[in-house]
């Protein structure tokens, strides 16, 4: 059974987002051992319960208040957010900090040889993309209409294979989009991992220790500035 008295914080199991946030929680003096497959896990040192899930389910997590901490990708937890305003719900978390890494944008890519001049070239256009609320919302504010299609992998590839005529997608290097015969032409948002707590009151003896792990993760971050 689950001791509710413990501070419990939602952080990636496997992927992108996932080692920097063990790395950060370490340097932070929390002594975790994190054992593969372990949904789980106990400080040996702190009241504090770590749960290693899909970083999709992270959001949803802090929104209904089953943990009350999570590193995130700011661009998950945007869509996250619009899309349960979209089903008429009222989210609430508190985000306490951007953090220094997970830094990647949301862009939109054009096959090489499509002409580009600007975003009016989108209208009634199919764009392929894993985060259409977060779409939705930038070609809204533009006016612009567009079909999309929703793919929660390998997005690149939609246009080559006839699915779309643009992506919107999640960029780094850029290297995969060169890959794949795409330019990025429009940054539509940019992203970080940040550190968010759910909303409501949270007991004298958690809420202190997230006071002392505040401080502890801005001296680490200074740190490596
Ligand atoms: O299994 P789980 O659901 O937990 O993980 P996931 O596969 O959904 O996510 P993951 O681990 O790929 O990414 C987690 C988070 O890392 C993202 O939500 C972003 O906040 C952040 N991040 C930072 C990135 C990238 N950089 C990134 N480059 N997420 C994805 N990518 C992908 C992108 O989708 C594209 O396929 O990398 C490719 C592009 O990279 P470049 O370097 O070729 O441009
Ligand atoms: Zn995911």
């Amino acid at each position: 059974m689950l001791d509710k008295s413990r501070l419990r914080i939602a952080m990636q199991k496997s992927g992108r987002l996932s080692k920097e946030s063990q790395k950060l929680l370490e340097q932070c003096g929390i002594k975790i051992n994190l054992q593969q497959q372990q949904l789980l896990a106990f400080a040996e040192n702190m009241t504090i319960d770590i749960m290693r899930v899909r970083d999709d389910d992270i959001p949803g997590l802090i929104m209904d208040g089953v943990v009350d901490l999570g590193i995130i990708g700011e661009n998950v937890l945007e869509e996250a957010l619009l899309t349960r305003q979209s089903q008429g719900d009222n989210p609430c978390y508190v985000t306490l900090r951007r953090l220094d890494f997970g830094d990647c944008r949301l862009s939109m890519a054009l096959p090489m040889d499509k002409p580009w001049n600007g975003p009016k070239c989108l209208q009634g256009k199919r764009i392929a993309t894993s985060y259409p609320h977060l779409l939705k919302q930038y070609l809204d504010k533009l006016g612009i209409n567009f079909k999309s299609c929703l793919l929660n992998g390998s997005v690149e590839v939609a246009p080559r294979a006839g699915l779309a005529d643009a992506i919107c997608d999640l960029v780094s290097t850029g290297a995969t989009l060169e890959a794949n015969g795409l330019r990025e032409v429009e940054v539509i948002y940019r992203s970080k991992a940040c550190l968010i707590q759910r909303s409501g009151n949270l007991s004298k003896t958690k809420q202190s220790l997230i006071d002392k792990l505040m401080i502890r993760i801005q001296g680490v971050i200074q740190a490596r500035e």
